[in-house]
Parts: structure tokens; C-alpha cells; sequence
């Protein structure tokens, strides 16, 4: 997901790794060049700022100055530091004990809930779940035409909404057919908007209580960069979010956000989407 930023790691790792002694002056040199390397991945200042501080505390209180492999210390310092900071590991979807597990797609307009639906459905089809994909989005006409049409390409059911226009009322009787046709799987998708207003998180709330879902993911648009940092923070603070999944991570897109989002929101990158096609979802 950050091959530029494991390339310009690997080198300054290699800087450090190669000497001996180690001073002070050595550390805060190779912590601006990561610091450089951050902000080129597009992590935002604040999160860049609290981990070099953070690093820089273990690094020089861990006496790795006077240890025999300083380089090897300090790398290995920078490197559990990053890994702790993108969620020590992947963390799928739990199912729930008694289905069906009911996950609540929340996100911008056009950061790829609905493909991302798609995308999700597919996977666990192939793991051997029957899905229902819930069109709550009835503000763009469109969009549930969209998503019956990703259920037919995936052999997946969509419920059909009819002529109801209300998402609760639509995400109530959807969840009545889930149970009927026992589906192990429910995911909800849901209308975007330009930009985080109240009327839309309103919404997300009344559904998240009328549904009570398993898991609110959250979806962003990689190539918001650092800005997706705020408006998730916004989610989880109106809703509540369980995880996040970075779509676009095909574009060039430097994975600053996954960083800055899970720092700020403490929440798991759940998925990152590679592409527009349905099984261009990666862990
Ligand atoms: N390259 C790329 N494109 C993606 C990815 N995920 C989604 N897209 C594209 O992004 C566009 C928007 O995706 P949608 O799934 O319709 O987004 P949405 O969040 O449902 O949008 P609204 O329903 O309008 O709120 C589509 O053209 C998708 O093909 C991805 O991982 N990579
Ligand atoms: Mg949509």
C-alpha cells in the first residue's frame, strides 16, 4: 500500500543500519529525512509531528545510542511504531453469532460505498455467505438501479425497495426479508453527500439505531489525502464508526490518509480498494 514509502524507508534504513556508533545528531537527521518521507506520503502534520516525538522519546530513552546495533535499534523503533500506527494486523469482519451480520456502509458522495458493496458481497460469497445488498441511497435515481445491477454481474440478491422512498422504512423491511430468507449477510448502502451536513448524519444515525448494525465502515476516497483524516473523525464522532476502507489506493494516491485516519479515529483500515473492478479489494 505505500511503496513509495517503504522505498524511501528502505534507504534511510540503510543509511542507519550500516553505522556503528550513533549520536544524537544521527537520530534527528534520519528522523527529518522520515519526517520528509511522511509528508510526501501525505500524512498530515500533526499525526507526522506526535510520531517523530514519539519515536524520537523510545529512541533516545531506549539507550539505543550507547547499544551495540543502534542502527538495527532505531530501525526497528521507526518500524513497530509504523506497523502499530496501521493496526498491528489485519482485523477481517467479524460475523456475528447470529446472523444475519449486518454492515452499514457510511461515507462522501463518490468515495465508492456502493462498488465497495459490491466488492464486500463478492468476497463473502466466495466465502460461502448469502448476502441481501440494501439500496438505501433514494436521493440519487440512479443509485439503486447501480446497485441491482453489481447484484446481478455478482449473483447476489438486492432487496427491492418498491415504491418506498423512506431508508429507514426501506432498511426495516429489508432486514424483516434477511431474517425470512435467512441471510448471513446484510449490507446497507447508503446516499453520499458533497460534504458532511447534518440532514445526512441525521440520517445515518436514525439508521444505524434502526438497524443496529455489527460494523459501520467507514469509506474514503484515497486520493482525499489528509482531509479524509477530518471528515472521518466527523463520522465516527456523529455515528460511530467501526473500521474504515480506503478506496482508490490504484491512483496515486500516497497512503498518507490510512496514516492520518487511523491515528485520529483509532479505527482499523478494514480494506483498501484497488481499482473499479469487483475484485479489486485487498485486506
Ligand atoms: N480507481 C478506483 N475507482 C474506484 C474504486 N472504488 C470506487 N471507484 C469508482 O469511484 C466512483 C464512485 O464510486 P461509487 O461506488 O458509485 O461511490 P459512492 O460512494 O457509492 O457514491 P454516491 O452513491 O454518489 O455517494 C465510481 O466510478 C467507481 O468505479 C477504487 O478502489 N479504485
Ligand atoms: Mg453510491
Amino acid at each position: 500500500m505505500f511503496d513509495n514509502l517503504s522505498d524511501r524507508l528502505e534507504a534511510i534504513y540503510k543509511k542507519l543500519k550500516g553505522r556503528g556508533v550513533l549520536k544524537e545528531a544521527d537520530v534527528d537527521a534520519a528522523l527529518r529525512e522520515i519526517r520528509v518521507a511522511l509528508i510526501e506520503a501525505d500524512v498530515s502534520l500533526p499525526v507526522i509531528k506526535d510520531f517523530i516525538a514519539e519515536v524520537r522519546v523510545k529512541a533516545v530513552g531506549q539507550e539505543v545510542l550507547k547499544s551495540l546495533t543502534p542502527g538495527h535499534q532505531m530501525v526497528k523503533i521507526v518500524n513497530d511504531d509504523l506497523t502499530h500506527l496501521l493496526g498491528d494486523e489485519f482485523v477481517d469482519i467479524q460475523f456475528a453469532a447470529k446472523p444475519p451480520t449486518i454492515i452499514l456502509m457510511a461515507g462522501l458522495q463518490g468515495s465508492g460505498k456502493t462498488t465497495t458493496v459490491g466488492k464486500l458481497a463478492k468476497r463473502f460469497k466466495e466465502k460461502g455467505k448469502n448476502c441481501l445488498l440494501v439500496p438505501a441511497d433514494v436521493y440519487r435515481p440512479a443509485a439503486i438501479e447501480q446497485l441491482h445491477v453489481l447484484g446481478r454481474e455478482i449473483g447476489v440478491e438486492v432487496f427491492d425497495a418498491g415504491e418506498e422512498k423512506d431508508p429507514i422504512a426501506i432498511c426495516k423491511k429489508a432486514l424483516d426479508e434477511a431474517v425470512n430468507k435467512m441471510s448471513q449477510v446484510v449490507l446497507i448502502d447508503t446516499a453520499g453527500r458533497q460534504q458532511v451536513d447534518d440532514v445526512l448524519m441525521d440520517e445515518l444515525k436514525r439508521i444505524k439505531q434502526t438497524v443496529q448494525p455489527h460494523e459501520v465502515l467507514f469509506v474514503a476516497d484515497a486520493m482525499m489525502g489528509q482531509q479524509s483524516a477530518d471528515i472521518a473523525k466527523t463520522f465516527d464522532d456523529a455515528i460511530g464508526i467501526d473500521g474504515v476502507i480506503l478506496t482508490k489506493m490504484d491512483g496515486d494516491a500516497r497512503g498518507g490518509a490510512a496514516f492520518s485516519i487511523k491515528r485520529v479515529t483509532g479505527k482499523p483500515i478494514r480494506f483498501i480498494g484497488m481499482g473499479e473492478k469487483l475484485d479489486a479489494l485487498e485486506p
